[in-house]
Order: C-alpha cells, then structure tokens, then sequence
C-alpha cells in the first residue's frame, strides 16, 4: 500500500491524501519509537518517509502545516521568548518536607478533615506519582495541532518556548479527533540521566561547559533561544494534569478522575510514566513512597519525590485551593541528594594498592540521609576540571550507597571578597612514606611507589584481608589497624597471627576481653576457603568474582601460583590483564613468603581438583539489564546472570548478546535496536536462566 502511494506522490501535483498519510504514518512511527518503545518500522524506512515528505514540501510550500513531522526542528534563532499568559493559572503543589511516612498520614488526615470524614468513613483514593525533576511545560492543542508550549513562569505569564518543545520527540504534535477543540496538556519536561551523561561528554569533547545536572541540562535546553541548539539537547516528558479544556461539542471527554484523565491522555499520544499507580488510603501512600525511594537510584531519571492527588476530580472540586496551591495534592520529598557545603582542606589518601586520591574535607552537612564529612575527588584530573579549592562552597551529591562526591563549585559573585586557596596539584611524594608517586603513562591516577614499605598500604592491605568478604577477622578495624601498623606490631601481613593477648592488651583502648576477643576472631579465620583466602591477597584486578573463577578452575592455591599466563588465560572471564597481574604477583618472592607464612601460621582451606570445564548456561553471553524490571530489581538480575556465567555490562555495544528492558527502557533500548541486539523482558530472561535459548 505505501509502496504505491508513494509513487504517486511523484507525480507533478502532490496527492494531498498522499501527503496527509505520510504524516500519519510519521506521527504514528515517532509515537512508537519515542512514547512506546515499540518501533514497527526499521529506522531506514522511517527516514525514507521523512526525506520523502520534507521533499514534496519543499516544492509546494504551501502544503507545510504546523503540525507536519518535518517541523519538529528548523525554527528561527530569536532574541527573547514572547510572555504568554495561561488560560487556567499553572499551580505548584504544597511541598511536605517531613520526608517520612508521617509526610503521608499528615496528608491524608487533613484531606479527610476538609473533607469532613469521620473515621468510620471509607478510605480515599489517591493517584500517587513520581515527582520528575524537570520543568514544568503547558502545551496547548488547538484541533488536535499542537500550538504552543510555555514554561510556568510565575504561574500566571510564562514563555513561549514552542519552537524548543517541538523537537522532543515525545510530545505528539497532533492528537486523535476525538480530542478536545481546546487541550491544554501540563506535564513536566526532563532528562534522562544516560542523555544528560552523553551530553556532557559532548560538552567536554567541544571544550564547551558541562551541565550540574540533568534538571539544569533541561531547563538550559528549553530556554535556549536556537532551537538547532535545543534539538540537540535530548529531552523527554511526561504528562501529569490538563490546564483549559474546551470540548469540540457538547459531548467531549468528560473525566470522573485524575486516573482516567492519565489513561486518556496515554491513549492520545502522551507518555505518562508508568510508575503512577492508585493508592487506597495513607497506607498505601506511605507504601509507595518507600518503593518509589527503593527504585529511585535505579530509575534513568532523577526524581525528587513522589506526588498524591485526591483522584476524584469531584472531590478535588470540592477542596479547591488555598492561595495557590490545590488542596487535593501533595508533593512528598525524599531526602535531598545534594546539599551546599564548604570545603576546609583537600587530602590525599592512600589506597590499597597505592592508589592516590584527592578527597575534600567538608563542614559535615546531612546529604542523602546521612551526615557527610568528607568528598572523593577522584583523581588530578577531575579535582582540576571541577577547580575545587580550600574555602569554596560546593555541591556534595550521595545517591544511594554510592561514596559522596563534589559535583561542582559554587562560585561567589565576582564582587563578593574570595577567599579560594590555590589550585590542587597532586604532591609528587606518597603524603604517608614519601616514596615517589608516579603517574604511569596513559594513566589517571598517580600511585606510591612504596608498595608494602607505605604504612598506608600496609594498613589497607590488612583490612583488606580481614573484611568480612574475605577471611574475615571479626572486630579487627581501621582504629586498631593504625595502632597495629604505627606502633610496628605488624610489619607483614601474617604478623596478624603471632599477635598474644599481652601485645594485644596493651594496645590503647584495648580492654583484656576485646583482646581475648580478637585471638578467638583470628584463630576462627584461620579456617577459610580457596577463594576468600585469593581475593583477600589484594592482587590487582582480582576481585570476589574472579578468586572463586580461578579456585574453581585450578581447584589448588599452588596451582595458581604456577600457572602460566596462557594456562591463566584458560579462566572463564580472565583476560590478559588479569592473567598477567595474577602472574606477576606471585612472581615477587615477598607474596610468596607472605603465602607461606600464612600456611605455616595455621591458615588453611580445603583443596580441590580442577575443575574439568562446564561451560554454564549463559557462559560467553553479555547482558545489558535497563529500565524498571516488575519483580526482581536490576541487583537480583545481574545476580542471577552472573551466576548462570554471563557478564552484566553498562552499556549496550556489538559485543552485547542481550539488553533486558523493563518498564521505563530508554537509550539503551533504543540503541540495542539501532545494533540489532536482541532484546527480552524479564520473562524471557528466567526462561533462558531455566536452560532456554
Ligand atoms: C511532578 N513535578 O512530577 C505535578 N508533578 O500536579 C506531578 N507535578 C503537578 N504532578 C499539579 N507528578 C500541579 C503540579
């Protein structure tokens, strides 16, 4: 059918139902592919139709239509935005900053209250949805075409900002018929973390400024006066309420609730996340804010909370307003992921392995739920990039378990005194032994060249050692290794064993039963397996996974200890680095000894045979887990994948066997298609754990 129509549109006068379908068909295709990530067409075709319309338009321009596929991006460089004044004022929603489950009684019990509902009457119900960190947009539809687009401004006047949100893929240009004369959609317009990374190493590649985050990245896109500029930005959105609504006739849509009014809108073309679930009642409130702050670290988005809405519109009506905020909804927070502090010196710390890192000391401030003191910097590099100096005010970012990071100075204004200490520089000694730290070539990161002569290492080699992953001394940590290691009780690693209780007792702080304590912890580690026993050695590149890989594998400690790179090679998931870093360790006579002194101690595990080699169900597979997967979250896949013997990688490349998409997918998807990689949910997922291919 294309085919032939197509053809047609070759013809001297364009077919007008020719082009009116092309448009169809590139309305439909762009809403698949940006709003369900579910495209029908390869992406091929989809240009072919689209350089096949702009073709027939630029011939017969006026056949161009607002609404037209091809006028997503070519609007003109303006000076300033135009004011637009809502129909329907763009509320802000009361913020509960009591960021625990009585944020949602509290809520529920006042509705009730206004509402005049004793507790004998049923519960309400609410509509809960994510609280997207972006800006909020009103979009108005005039026929089913979209005509504008303003930001809230001060809620009364906003700015014109159309020609910016045309180019969001997501956001339909056109509606079915049975949409209202007038539509005024409202809904919030954001990026996503992986668009907001990618635009960022852009950025850095052009030498141009970096974003904060992606909520700045946005809103800087949406009131960018090139809209060739802002198509380049990467935006997305989501619809979350109406503002004026006009039906065509008398009959129009008319919605009992918040919830169908968001189904309707999805039917007509609007992403709404598919996180906004109904909630029964405080409890489910408070339910769902626990399992929205769960996902939140997960999500490709930032969120900042979650928002209750009275679902029925008729008792929304009902409550109304107080000043300018709805009585009928509330914003409830998470605790806050960034904070504002001052940096009052910048230390470098020694690694395990001997690695250098700056870290900011900060005036402790309460971040992501916990109080934070101090900021890794990562490297020279990064500490250079970002300028951070002693004295600056910074933004301290912890999301989730992740160590707390500098984000970004905050620079005073240029008539405020400044009191910044100078620009870091990496000392070029180890700051503990003063061994020459060398940056190797290609390198980031500078290290000590002390190896076990650094006391830091030393004392990083033993906790290393001891945590609780590897042969686990239980009570042994950091205060007492720095007593150990600075009062020359331990010089090696197996000194740990020949410590006596007297040594131990006279240790500050250090009572007789704790001492009593720590012989009984060691002497019970002594008993360990092959693999904790590997990975607690420190050698580079060999982490958990790898020690249990190479145990199976030789089955024998001495059999790893001998093995060449190329017998090492044969490991499942070893590659050349590894192997070599395993070689040249046990090539250095000290690790050696310190082995066999270990042995001699009493440290042992059982020994096996060599494992003769059963390629696992997903052996030599690399997966790609992205979006919000329905019952087991993105830990408990790679979990299982890993323990089938298939990797989990971040990011989706040729080599990639399968992306696992969930609920919320998106550049990953889109990327798995655009390689052909093939994609499952997580049903196909369990099916092939099960031994389906
Ligand atoms: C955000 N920011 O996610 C509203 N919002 O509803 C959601 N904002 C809102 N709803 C009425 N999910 C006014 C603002």
């Amino acid at each position: 059918m294309v085919k032939e129509d197509l053809f047609a549109a070759r013809a001297e006068l364009p077919d007008l139902a020719h082009v009116e379908q092309l448009r169809r068909l590139l309305h439909e295709h762009a809403h698949r592919y940006y709003v369900l990530d579910e495209p029908s067409i390869p992406d091929a075709e989809y240009d072919r139709l689209f350089q096949e319309l702009q073709a027939i338009e630029l011939q017969h321009p006026e056949l161009l239509t607002p609404d037209s596929p091809t006028q997503r991006v070519g609007g003109k460089v303006l000076d300033q935005f135009a004011s637009v004044r809502h129909a329907v004022p763009m509320l802000s929603i009361r913020t509960e900053t009591d960021t625990q489950a009585s944020g949602a009684r509290n809520f529920d019990a006042r509705v009730r209250r206004e509402l005049g509902l004793d507790e004998s009457a049923p519960v309400l119900e609410y509509v809960a949805e994510p609280k997207f960190d972006g800006l909020a947009i009103n979009l108005r539809y005039r026929r089913g075409v979209l005509v504008q687009a303003a930001t809230r401004g001060d809620g009364e006047v906003g700015e014109d900002v159309t020609q910016n949100i045309r180019t969001i893929g997501q956001i339909p240009l056109r509606l079915p018929a049975a949409a209202p004369a007038v539509l005024e959609v409202r809904g919030e317009v954001y990026m996503r973390r992986d668009d907001f990374e990618t635009l960022n190493q852009k950025q850095r590649e052009r030498d141009q400024k970096t974003f904060v985050n992606p909520r700045n990245a946005a809103a800087g896109a949406v009131r960018q006066l090139d809209p060739a500029i802002a198509a380049q930005r990467p935006l997305s959105f989501f619809a979350y309420g109406l503002g004026e609504v006009t039906p065509a006739d008398a009959g129009g849509p008319e919605f009992d609730t918040h919830w169908d009014l968001l189904q309707t809108l999805k039917s007509w073309g609007f992403p709404v996340s598919s996180l906004v679930t109904k909630a029964q009642g405080a409890t489910e409130l408070i339910a769902y804010h626990e399992s929205i702050a769960r996902l939140r670290d997960g999500l490709g988005f930032d969120i900042d909370g979650v928002v209750y809405k009275v679902n029925s519109l008729a008792l929304q009506r009902r409550l109304g307003f107080v000043t300018r905020e709805p009585r009928w909804a509330v914003a409830h927070k998470f605790p806050a992921q960034e904070q504002l502090t001052t940096v009052l010196a910048i230390d470098v710390q020694v690694g395990r392995t001997g690695k250098l890192t700056p870290v900011a000391k900060l005036a402790p401030v309460f971040v992501g739920g916990v109080t934070v003191t101090n900021a890794t910097l990562h490297n020279e590099d990064e500490a250079r990039r970002k300028d951070v100096r002693v004295g600056d005010t910074v933004i301290v970012r912890r999301a989730g378990d992740v160590i707390p990071e500098v984000v970004s100075v905050v620079l005073p204004a240029p008539s405020e005194p400044s009191r910044r200490g100078p620009i870091f520089t990496m000392p070029r000694q180890c700051p503990v032994c003063g061994s020459t730290a060398v940056r190797e070539e290609g390198e980031v990161d500078y290290r000590c060249s002390g190896g076990l002569f650094c006391s830091a290492q030393r004392k990083q080699a033993i906790l290393h050692f001891a945590q609780r992953r590897a042969v686990e001394v239980e009570g042994l940590g950091e205060k007492l290794v720095d007593q150990l290691v600075d009062g020359d009780v331990i010089r090696v690693l197996p000194d740990l064993y020949r410590l006596g209780i007297t040594s131990l007792a006279s240790l500050d702080r250090m009572a007789d039963k704790s001492a009593q304590n720590l012989v009984d912890a060691l002497q019970k580690s002594k008993q360990t397996t092959l693999p904790r026993f590997l990975f607690g050695l420190g050698i580079r590149h060999v982490g958990e996974a790898t020690a249990k890989e190479l145990a199976r594998h030789f089955g024998r400690l001495d059999a790893i200890m001998d093995a060449s790179v190329e017998q090492l090679l044969q490991v499942a998931d070893i590659g050349p680095i590894v192997a070599q870093s395993v070689r040249t360790f046990f090539d250095q006579t000290h690790n050696r000894e310190v082995v066999e002194q270990l042995r001699a101690c009493g440290v042992s595990w059982p020994e096996g045979a060599a494992a003769p080699v059963t390629p696992k169900p997903l052996s030599g597979k690399t997966f790609v887990i992205t979006g919000t997967l329905p019952t087991m979250s993105r830990d408990e896949a790679k979990d299982l994948i890993e323990a089938a013997g298939g990797k989990v990688a971040g990011s989706v490349s040729k080599k990639t066997t399968f992306v696992v998409a969930g609920s919320e997918a998106g550049s990953k998807l889109d990327k798995a298609r655009e390689l052909g990689v093939a994609v499952l949910d997580e049903a196909g997922l369990k099916e092939l754990l099960n031994g389906g291919s």
